[in-house]
């Protein structure tokens, strides 16, 4: 069975693309261009709700990101980049995988829905999300200062979940992370990894790294300078 994975470029598939290489596992990487911001009909054609990731695997098509990634470590990768029930971390490997989609991403999503509407930026309930969100940078900063990686001195998936919220993301909502030592420091021993050297260099050649304190120049700004908006 060959495995395939269905890359959409300055997006979440990122992730699949660097656990694939991680793993060291083999795969055919297939890239998709944002058609101008959101998803091309190539990607509507694999997953009715028009999102990567998207793998396939013989007949079998899924999609989502945490379940693409559990797919592939324990179907392709002999349970790697995982930690087993009896190991001591094993509670915060769950916690930390799974807080990257249940908690930190959302968080950040509802504060960029909300900008859109709210284009003052002041009212109570934007306030009020921007402090819940900068609550759970403050949380994930102080982690990473105790610890290496997320679930603890190992390298794991939960280390490849939250990175593109931390990154990538900050092209379509801009925060800044100046303030983050700790997040900052961890984005610096992400990007010095070979497997994600291997992955951007596959997966987003030309995309800028996004792990400075600053945001990075808007993707919707560099489609206007490109004339495609
Ligand atoms: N919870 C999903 C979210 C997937 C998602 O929102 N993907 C974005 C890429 S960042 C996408 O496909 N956007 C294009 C669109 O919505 O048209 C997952 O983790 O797979």
């Amino acid at each position: 069975m060959t495995l395939t994975v269905h890359h959409l470029q300055v997006g979440q598939s990122e992730r699949i693309v660097w656990l694939c290489e991680e793993l060291g596992i083999p795969y055919t990487l297939k890239l998709h261009q944002r058609d101008p911001v959101f998803s091309p009909q190539s990607i509507k054609d694999l997953n009715p709700l028009g999102q990567a990731p998207v793998i396939q695997d013989g007949d079998l098509t899924l999609c989502e990101s945490a379940a693409c990634v559990e797919y592939i470590i324990h179907k392709h990768g002999n349970g790697r980049l995982a930690l087993p029930p009896d190991h001591k971390n094993y509670a915060d490997y769950l916690y930390w995988f799974h807080f990257a989609n249940g908690t930190l991403q959302p968080a950040i999503l509802n504060v960029m829905q909300v900008s859109h509407v709210d284009t003052s930026k002041t009212s109570p309930a934007m306030a009020k999300l921007q402090e819940r969100f900068s609550g759970i940078l403050a949380f994930m900063d102080a982690r990473l200062k105790e610890s290496k990686w997320l679930a603890g001195e190992e390298f794991t998936a939960a280390d490849i979940m939250p990175v593109f919220t931390l990154t990538t993301m900050r092209s379509f909502y801009g925060f800044d992370l100046s303030e983050y030592e700790g997040i900052l420091g961890y984005l610096q021993r992400v990007i010095e990894r070979e497997g994600f050297k291997k992955a951007r260099a596959k997966g987003d050649p030309d995309m800028e790294l996004m792990i400075d304190g600053k945001p990075p120049k808007p993707f919707v700004q560099k489609l206007r300078e490109q004339g495609k908006l």
